[in-house]
């Protein structure tokens, strides 16, 4: 008997109609979804294609930009210009804002469409997140900077391993497998689990002598209690912690040897790496910090690039570690 499951276009038709919701979000996400299948095939494929080497350019963020990161910005532009619905978009790979629908748009959206580049010449997972946000549709527009609070929505595809998350402002956080017809299929509400069984730590440990002496020892005070995996791409990593519990961390670099290498302002993007996965976090029933132990929901960006540290998953852990950080 072949095993048939609710489609997510036909969830969020239900949640929609239940919140007596518009139907203009339901445009933008077949927008995503859309994006995400084609960057997905092209990944699949890239090996084939050549694609997935360097692209021999720096992006605004001064790091090495691969091919298969331009073709997934692309993709998405494409997609989301079709909707009408975007006034205007921030990507990982664009110094500027992408103007698409400044009068008659709805929605802000901030993603990275290929997060994890490290991973790309190895085929190995990688990441499409996306951060909502809506036009003020009562008072005057405020220079679009929208901390993650005020976010509408925000998720992740995993690719090419068909996972989609997608946490709804206020109604819980969602997980879907792609199916035979590349439809994301059978919702899954997910929960951040209690039980400490499971709970894992994700950084990346080559950093450890480099964080905060607080941070440290908190890490030398639990690492043995918990499970450690890292993979390397935000979007893998967060997808496990939000399956098992525990937390993931990207603390800021302080303590580096060669003081250039410090990043006291941490690594990840606020808008649309870190905000993303806090807001999936919360309505999983967890938290995230940055590195004053501030609720990374509640910091308030000052430009559409700007980098945070970053301390995301169960409540319990996010807790102490905030509570570390806020008393050095
Ligand atoms: P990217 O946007 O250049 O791909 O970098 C972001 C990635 C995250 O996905 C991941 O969590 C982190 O950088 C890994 O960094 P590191 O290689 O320093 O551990
Ligand atoms: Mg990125």
């Amino acid at each position: 008997m072949i095993h048939l499951e609710q489609t997510f276009m036909n969830f969020l038709l239900a949640h929609q109609e239940k919140y007596n919701r518009t139907y203009h979000f339901l445009i933008l996400m077949d927008s995503l979804i859309s994006a995400a299948k084609h960057i997905q095939h092209y990944y699949l494929t890239g090996a084939l294609k050549g694609i997935l080497g360097l692209a021999n350019k720096i992006n605004v963020q001064g790091e090495d930009v691969m091919r298969m990161d331009q073709i997934a910005h692309e993709i998405a532009i494409h997609y989301l210009k079709t909707t009408n619905r975007v006034i205007h978009a921030v990507s990982e790979e664009e110094d500027d804002i992408i103007p698409l629908n400044e009068e008659g748009g709805r929605y802000f959206i901030y993603f990275d469409p290929l997060d994890g580049s490290s991973n790309v010449a190895h085929g190995l997972p990688v990441g499409f997140l996306f951060g909502i946000a809506k036009r003020n549709l009562e008072g005057p527009e405020d220079g679009h900077l929208r901390a993650g609070k005020d976010y509408i929505a925000a998720g992740m595809f995993v690719i090419p391993t068909g996972t989609f998350t997608l946490a709804l402002k206020e109604a819980g956080t969602w997980r879907f497998h792609i199916n035979d017809t590349m439809n994301y299929v059978m919702p899954v509400r997910m929960m951040l689990p209690e039980d400490k069984k499971t709970w894992e730590l994700s950084f990346n440990a080559a950093n450890q002598t480099t964080y905060a002496k607080g941070v440290q020892d908190w890490i030398s005070a639990n690492v043995g209690k918990y499970s450690y995996r890292y993979l390397g791409a935000l979007a893998g990593d967060f997808h496990r912690t939000l399956s098992n519990g525990g937390m993931f961390m990207y603390p800021a670099i302080v303590n580096h040897p060669n003081p250039k290498k410090n990043r006291p302002e941490g690594k990840l993007r606020l808008m649309y790496e870190a905000s993303v996965v806090a807001f999936m976090s919360k309505e999983a029933g967890g938290g995230a910090v940055d590195e004053n132990g501030t609720p990374i929901l509640d910091i308030v960006p000052s430009k559409h690039h700007q980098r945070t540290a970053l301390y995301v998953g169960s409540k319990p852990l996010v807790d102490e570690i905030a509570q570390v950080l806020r008393n050095r």
